[in-house]
Formats: C-alpha cells, sequence, structure tokens
C-alpha cells in the first residue's frame, strides 16, 4: 500500500539518524471520545506541531525533549474514532515503542472495552510497556477510590488523569516517554528482530 510505505520511508523508528537523539513513537489506544486527543494537546500545550494524515484518520503530535541528557524525538500518535467498531490499519502499531491505553471513568463501557485493544496491542507489539490511564475523574473524583481488574490482572502502570484540570497527565507522558526509550535500548524482543529481518 502506497501510503503506508510512505509513512514508514519518513520515520523509520528503528533507525536513529544520529547517535545523540533516539527516534520514539508512542502510540494512544481507546473507545472514541476518551480522551486521547485532550490528554496529548494537554501535555504538549502549545509545543507541538500536529500532523494530519489523513489516509489512516490520524494524526501525529512530533515534538523533542531531553531525558537524563538525551535528546529525544517523541512521535505521539493519535486516532481519530472511525476506528470503533474495526481493528486499526497494523502501521499504527508498528514500530511503536510505548503505548497510552485510556479509558472514560464516565462510561463503563470504555473501561471493558480495554481488553479489545489490549488483545489487538499485543498481536502487534506483544511486549512494548503499556501504561493505563482513566481519564475524566474530574466528573467523579469518588472513582479513584476503586480499583481496576483489568490493570491488576495485567500488571499495568496505572494513572488516574483529567484531561480538563491536568492531574497526573504530564507524569503519564514522561513516563510512557521514560518506558518507551528503555524498551528500545534494551528491546530484545525477538519477533521485532525478525519482522526488521522481513521488511528490508
Ligand atoms: N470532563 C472532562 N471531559 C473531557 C476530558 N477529556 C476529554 N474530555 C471531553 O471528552 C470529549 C472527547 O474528547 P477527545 O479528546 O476528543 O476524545 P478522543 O478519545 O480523542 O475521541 P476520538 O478522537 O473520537 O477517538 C470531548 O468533549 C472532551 O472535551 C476530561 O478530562 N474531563
Ligand atoms: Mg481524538
Amino acid at each position: 500500500m502506497a501510503a503506508s510505505e510512505e509513512i514508514h520511508e519518513d520515520f523509520d523508528y528503528d533507525n536513529d539518524d544520529d547517535s545523540t537523539t533516539a527516534k520514539i513513537k508512542i502510540i494512544c489506544l481507546g473507545d472514541s471520545a476518551v480522551g486521547k486527543s485532550k490528554l496529548v494537546e494537554r501535555f504538549l500545550m502549545d509545543d507541538y506541531k500536529p500532523q494530519q494524515l489523513s489516509t489512516y484518520a490520524l494524526t501525529l503530535f512530533r515534538y523533542n525533549t531531553t531525558m537524563n541528557g538525551k535528546s529525544i524525538g517523541v512521535d505521539i500518535w493519535d486516532t481519530a474514532g472511525q476506528e470503533r467498531f474495526a481493528s486499526l490499519h497494523p502501521s499504527y502499531y508498528h514500530q511503536a515503542h510505548a503505548c497510552i491505553l485510556t479509558f472514560d471513568v464516565t462510561r463503563k463501557i470504555t473501561y471493558k472495552n480495554l481488553s479489545r485493544w489490549y488483545k489487538e496491542l499485543r498481536e502487534y507489539r506483544p511486549s512494548i510497556p503499556c501504561v493505563v490511564v482513566a481519564n475524566k475523574i474530574d466528573v467523579d473524583f469518588s472513582i479513584t477510590k476503586k480499583s481496576f481488574n483489568f490493570v491488576k490482572k495485567h500488571n499495568l502502570p496505572f494513572y488516574f488523569v483529567s484531561a480538563s484540570d491536568g492531574t497526573n497527565v504530564v507524569k503519564v507522558f514522561r513516563n510512557a516517554i521514560k518506558l518507551a526509550v528503555v524498551y528500545k535500548e534494551e528491546s530484545t524482543d525477538f519477533l521485532d528482530e525478525v519482522m526488521r529481518e522481513l521488511e528490508v
């Protein structure tokens, strides 16, 4: 598919152009209207350049940061809600180093659907770090007293956040970036190695 090749040509996340900058890809998953876009926008505020890739109905937020003295080029991939009833295109998962999986604390179904998203994520990326985010706690703060089985079952990092008032938003993204960097540097995922060879 031509458009998919275009994306891959532009960004080869596995091969950094120079040794001082790491290129990281973070993907956002979760049902429509859980607040994925608002969270990214809240994190980056004015400091981002959204790029619309209409073929996939996705937005790419690209920005640069530093962590432990190393400069990091971060791409955050954000879907639009169209994919609600279908699987995402494999390109979305391709070469991703971390995932932010979001549900909306005001809509139980979005929590239930985490399993579906997680299953699909693991089909493509069996071992990348995944953080789970319970968004919109500004609407019902009492939810933060509850525990969530999905998170326990899969032993995933978990945060209560609000894109509206900013609670924990920076923390989530900074941690996801940190995890992505570690994954990239220490990845021994055999499947990834094989995939890389197949793509040459
Ligand atoms: N109260 C409250 N509303 C929020 C919060 N985050 C997002 N919203 C609202 O929820 C709605 C959906 O937010 P989006 O960021 O567009 O959701 P999305 O997950 O990107 O949705 P799709 O692009 O359709 O997949 C919007 O009306 C937001 O204003 C939050 O933390 N608190
Ligand atoms: Mg969105």
